[in-house]
């Protein structure tokens, strides 16, 4: 089911037949998101076939009054008058970093088993204060010699008025935004405030956070659930159980965010970013290499061990709970993650042979965010009251119709006449976007792009138009303002249409089109979140002349040649999968699926162990799209890959993509060849889609490094997770291929 949004143009009567029909819907989606009903139950109800599709049952349908509940159409966002370009994009609020001694209970390496009482919504009795599976397979690895040094906190929240907003840079860096005053929770200030229970985001604010971390390094990130214990209070839809997936972190299982690996109201979990560089415990071990290295504090380098080729920069954390991913995430479950070392330290004046010195600021040592700015482009809709709205019965990809940039809609930012760097990030459910820059004149004007993913690229790419973004997928740019003049204004310009003219909708299941900028200006577009969404203001020269530089070589690509490929494994990502297990709590319903190394295509079960990869070997892995009709960006946890080929040939991968990377856009009936190393942590990781919409439903697998004795002994068990503690079950299955 496909995404309409009816023109301002079409009659009272359907609109007003398109909102009952909207709310009608919004029923079953309570019912649903509250777990009342599942997925499950709902086919046997006859109100959803298996292809996901709700179908017209009038009176017999105990949730919907009106047959006109499955009315494709809904009406578009209201904008109560509120024009483009008329609020200032507030810079992410950074979480503030503190000694460990800050957190009470102290972490330690296994789960904290302490009791605490359960709130009645949720059984009530006593269960564990960490939700963190028990015992030692989910016990932080190697926690003694990567024992964090630092710590940060935040509690997932209902929306509230952020009175502790901390950029990290002057006001004048920040479009004149006086953080003292208060950021009450909207999208823009004509918009209405969002309803507590309408957004949850970290610490209930917004702006989006962001977390600043060096390798060599450790962080403690102790995430608490402060969600409502009643399922019901979700303001239509969200999950109140979360677990927190640091994108692309190269880290134990236990602090990836597993799926099954959820924690509950009045839980936390503690995540140990141990920020290390791949090939930590084999590669440079004795830490020798001055290019493996990150600031010190005090203008110099320390050595960290590792391969300095597998450096990474922009990773994001979100939430990754079971069948609801898209649900919480886009409700506000996702933040960024800027990680600095010796090459990309945050500070563009210190020329130490090895710092790039890639526009940032020169206050501090490291962690500069004057002109490194943080981006999260996200599409939402609203209600007729304003309140955020979600559709959870569109099964090919919930798509918005209001652009938004850092939570903000359609905002203008102010620059100064000198480079600055953007990291980007795709934070939609299923919307792809197509970002160029255009002058006052509608030119495309030129944009370097210098990293893919979390990875800066080998070498800087000039182009006129980023290509296409995935869901998930970060592009870092630099932009060189200095050649405008004071008073231009230039936008970011969206040129990737969903809407798809075959059957009228706006399709979520890939972009249909790539405008050229003078179609994508013109205003014509039907989707509307084509055109400007961002616009750049040239207010001012900069005070100190920018001494910022973008060097022709950035990160080269490790050097694979010499290691081994152990195994080649092959995943088809496709429709109408089926489900072979009948697990209640870790099987999911399609109609998304993957099929392995040429079994059937299976629905999610975070049971089923899919893959099996020994400890410290390389794999290829082949990834093949079966239809043309989607596109699946796939992210595969755990450790950055590299692309070996599109199609068959590597002369079909972009210079954009030659680096590495950590998700791999399939495009229509497209296929990537890509490999991967399995080093230094282990247990149990995940690869989906991350068009959220196709994850949820059920676009998703579990593999395992298999290090061949304990603690990874394989397979391991599959946690489930109550409000009164974890229990461990045998895995639902194991595919022949997997060991
Ligand atoms: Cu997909």
């Amino acid at each position: 089911m496909s995404c309409i949004y009816l023109p301002w143009s079409t009659s009272r009567a359907r609109q007003r037949g398109a909102e009952r029909a909207r709310q009608n819907r919004a029923e079953i989606v309570r019912e649903l998101s509250w777990g009342r009903v599942s997925r499950r139950d709902l086919i046997k109800m006859g109100l959803f076939t298996g292809a996901g599709m709700l179908v017209r049952v009038g009176g017999l349908n105990p949730f919907v009054a009106d047959a006109s509940a499955d009315t494709a159409g809904v009406p578009r966002s209201p904008l109560f008058g509120v024009q483009p370009f008329s609020q200032p994009m507030p810079r992410f609020d950074v979480l503030q970093r503190y000694p460990l001694s800050r957190l009470t209970p102290s972490p330690q390496a296994e789960a904290n088993e302490t009791l605490i009482p359960v709130d009645q919504a949720l059984g009530g009795g006593y269960g564990p204060c960490e939700g963190r599976p028990p015992g030692p397979v989910w016990a932080h690895q190697r926690y003694s010699d990567c024992k964090p040094r630092i710590c940060c906190e935040a509690t997932q929240a209902p929306a509230t008025t952020n009175f502790s907003y901390n950029p990290q840079v002057a006001s004048s860096l920040n479009s004149g935004i006086d953080p003292t005053q208060g950021l009450p929770p909207r999208f823009h200030p004509g918009l209405p405030n969002q309803n507590a229970n309408s957004v949850w985001t970290f610490n209930g604010t917004i702006p989006p956070k962001l977390v600043q971390a060096r390798y060599g390094e450790p962080l403690l990130f102790r995430h608490h659930n402060g969600l409502p214990a009643d399922v019901r209070q979700n303001g239509g839809f969200g999950r109140h159980t979360i677990s927190t997936h640091e994108h692309n972190g190269h880290h134990g299982a236990e602090n990836d965010g597993f799926t099954g690996a959820f924690f509950f109201p009045n839980q936390f979990y503690d995540y140990h970013w141990p920020i290390v560089l791949a090939g930590h415990y084999s590669v440079n071990t004795a830490a020798t290499d001055r290019m493996a290295s990150s600031p010190d504090g005090s203008g110099g380098l320390m050595n960290v061990a590792g391969d300095w080729h597998e450096t990474m920069s922009t990773h994001w954390f979100h939430d990754h709970m079971f069948s609801f991913t898209s649900q919480n995430v886009y409700k506000g479950n996702a933040a960024m993650f800027n990680i600095y070392s010796g090459l990309d330290r945050g500070n563009e004046e210190i020329d130490d042979g090895v710092n790039l010195r890639l526009p940032s600021g020169t206050a501090k040592d490291w962690g500069n965010l004057d002109y490194d700015v943080n981006l999260m482009l996200a599409d939402k809709a609203f209600d007729r009251d304003g309140q955020l709205t979600f559709d959870i019965f569109n099964f090919d990809g919930f798509v918005g119709d209001v652009m938004t940039v850092n939570l903000a809609a359609n905002p203008f930012f102010e620059v100064e006449r000198r480079k600055y760097r953007f990291r980007i990030l795709n934070a939609s459910v299923a919307r792809f976007f197509k970002v160029a820059l255009a002058n006052a004149s509608g030119v495309a004007q030129p944009i370097v792009q210098i990293a893919n993913d979390g990875n800066l690229l080998p070498n800087p790419v000039r182009l006129f138009e980023l290509d296409e973004q995935g869901i998930a997928e970060r592009y870092d740019i630099v932009i060189d303002f200095s050649q405008y003049a004071l008073g231009d204004k230039l936008h970011l310009v969206n040129l990737a249409e969903h809407w798809d003219p075959e059957n009228g909708t706006l399709n979520g299941k890939k972009p249909i089109a790539d405008l050229t900028m003078a179609a994508a200006l013109s205003g014509t577009s039907p989707d509307p979140c084509v055109g400007r969404f961002l616009e750049f203001r040239v207010v001012r020269n900069p005070a100190r002349p920018d001494v910022s530089r973008v060097p022709a070589t950035l990160i080269p690509n490790p050097d694979l040649t010499g290691i081994p490929v152990a195994r080649e494994r092959t995943f088809v990502f496709g429709r109408d999968a089926a489900q072979t297990s009948s697990d209640p709590i870790a099987s999911a319903i399609g109609p998304w699926g993957i099929g392995t190394d040429g079994g059937i295509m299976k629905a999610a079960d975070f049971g089923r162990l899919s893959a099996a990869p020994r400890f410290g070997t390389r794999e290829i892995w082949h990834l093949v799209n079966d239809g043309a009709g989607w596109d699946h960006p796939i992210h595969i946890h755990f450790e950055e890959g590299q692309i070996l080929a599109r199609n068959g040939s590597l002369s079909n991968v972009p210079f954009t993509e030659r680096g590495r990377k950590d998700v791999y856009r399939l495009r229509p009936k497209g296929t990537v060849t890509l490999t991967m190393q399995f080093r230094d942590w282990g247990g149990m990781f995940m690869e989906h889609c991350h068009n959220t919409t196709h994850e949820d439903n059920a676009m998703l697998l579990r593999w395992e490094i298999n290090q061949g004795g304990e603690p990874f002994l394989s397979p391991l068990p599959t946690p489930i997770p109550t409000p009164q503690g974890v229990r461990f079950q045998s895995p639902d299955e194991i595919l022949p291929t997997a060991l």
